[in-house]
């Protein structure tokens, strides 16, 4: 088989970022990226789509496009990893042998778990999801012929990317209703698996002002289980019930959340822990058996909430250690487990969450973030796309770390 000094496995936000910087360091044909798709998806703004304020093609470039010229595109799935040996081999039957491999496969949509929701997906006008190119553009269609009843925001019972993304579309839902006259009869809920609204403390409390102030019913530790689609009807498991019990809703709209997970070819592979997601150090971004691979992104165990923002950051310091491997020194960058989460709470309106591994607030800016701003919906909407294109898929944008050491002047975090 043909063979590189690295090959990353994916080519979404984290692998093509990674593939950028070693690309300049390493030159032409060094670098090999295996990744299957044509195109490259921004999804930090399907979010916008669902509510009709941005189109499915706006966040949408060729893959050819958006990976480093510099680097070998093997347009294939992976299907097997051997670390031991050092390779890859690919769908079409392929060996891809490395010295340095980074996995960054991000998350498998597992919608197939909860029993009837991809027949409603296809058959239930309804019935719709952001966290999917074909299943986006139903929402703003479904969100315009609400004219009463349930509709239902869910949230489920598996770590997933973007953790606020499921609540963000209910608060865009929401104002969509009351514009439109229609809020008077429609019940607006979320019911999520978590017995939190947020993992974060001060993020939480400003949210909960949100629901109470916008009168939406949030039910905790509920979790879809079953769509009927013929009888307009989502199935919830009480997950604080011993006795296994179910809750039953009507819907007149339904935006799932599906469970998530690695990608199936990762799970059973050697690179992963008991919980299925590629072993890495939480600080050093490098494999816990295997030295000469490291994991971005979704697909890894970092114990952190799974956004674009934390591959940023997590892209610095894998730059950084990787280096240090191929070069025989030290690793000297640790990641701090920095994320953040715009919650968008209307069509002009956002709170910007940033945190860290433990859950403390690590704000950018000298304002206080966990009120819901204007200018913050437009960092969101129309400085974080144009950052994330030109930018982040470059190789070049490793978070705000940087701006928030300035603008606080060295001064408390
Ligand atoms: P991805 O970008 O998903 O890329 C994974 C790539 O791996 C894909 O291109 C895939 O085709 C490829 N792949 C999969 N399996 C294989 C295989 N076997 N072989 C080869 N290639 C494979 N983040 C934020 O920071 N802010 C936000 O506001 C935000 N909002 C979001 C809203 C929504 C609705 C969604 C869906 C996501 C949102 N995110 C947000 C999350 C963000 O998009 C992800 O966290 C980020 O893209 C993760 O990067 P990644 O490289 O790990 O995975
Ligand atoms: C960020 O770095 C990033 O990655 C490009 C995002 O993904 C879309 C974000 O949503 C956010 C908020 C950040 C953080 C950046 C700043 C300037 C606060």
């Amino acid at each position: 088989g043909v063979s590189y000094k690295l090959v990353v496995v994916g080519g979404g936000s984290g692998g093509c970022a990674t593939a950028a910087k070693f690309c300049r360091e390493l030159g032409k044909g060094q670098v090999a990226v295996i990744e299957p798709s044509e195109t490259h998806a921004y999804q930090p703004i399907w979010t916008l789509v669902g509510a009709g304020l941005k189109t499915l093609e706006q966040s949408l470039r060729p893959m050819s496009k958006v990976l480093p010229s510099e680097c070998d595109w093997i347009k294939d799935s992976a299907v097997k990893f051997d670390p031991k040996n050092n390779y890859v081999e690919t769908a079409s039957g392929k060996k891809i042998e490395y010295e340095y491999l980074v996995v960054a496969t991000g998350l498998q949509l597992n919608y197939d778990k909860v029993k009837g929701l991809t027949e409603a997906l296809r058959s239930d006008p309804q019935v719709c999801s952001n966290y999917h190119a074909q299943y986006v553009t139903k929402t703003f269609p479904a969100l315009e012929a609400v004219e009463g009843g349930n509709a239902i925001f869910t949230f489920p019972n598996t770590p997933i990317k973007c953790a606020g993304a499921p609540q963000k579309i209910m608060y865009l839902a929401e104002e969509i209703f009351r514009n439109r006259g229609k809020r008077d009869k429609t019940n607006v809920i979320f019911n999520t698996s978590l017995p939190v609204i947020f993992g974060v403390k001060k993020y939480a409390e400003s949210l909960q002002h949100v629901i109470k102030e916008r009168n939406i019913k949030v039910n905790y530790r509920h979790n879809l289980v079953e769509v009927k689609p013929d009888k307009r009807e989502a199935v919830f498991q009480l997950l604080d019930s011993e006795k296994g019990e179910t809750k039953t809703f009507e819907y007149s709209f339904l935006h799932a959340t599906p469970p998530m997970s690695a990608p199936d070819v990762v799970r059973s592979s050697p690179l992963v822990n008991a919980d299925g997601w590629v072993d890495v150090n939480k600080q050093t971004l490098q494999h816990n058996k295997f030295p000469n691979v490291f994991s971005i992104g979704d697909c890894s165990s970092l114990p952190t909430s799974k956004t674009a923002a934390a591959v940023a950051a997590q892209s610095g310091v894998l730059k950084n250690n990787l280096t240090a491997v191929m070069k025989g020194g030290d690793l000297s960058r640790s990641y701090d487990g920095y994320t953040s989460c715009p919650l968008i709470t209307g069509k002009d309106k956002c709170i910007l969450a940033e945190f860290d591994y433990d859950a403390q607030p690590l704000e950018t800016f000298p304002v206080d973030q966990g009120k819901e701003r204007w200018s913050m919906y437009q960092m969101k909407a129309q400085v974080m796309p144009e950052l994330y294109w030109n930018v982040m898929t470059k190789g070049l944008w490793q978070g705000p770390a940087i701006f928030r050491k300035l603008m606080h002047l060295g001064m408390g975090r």
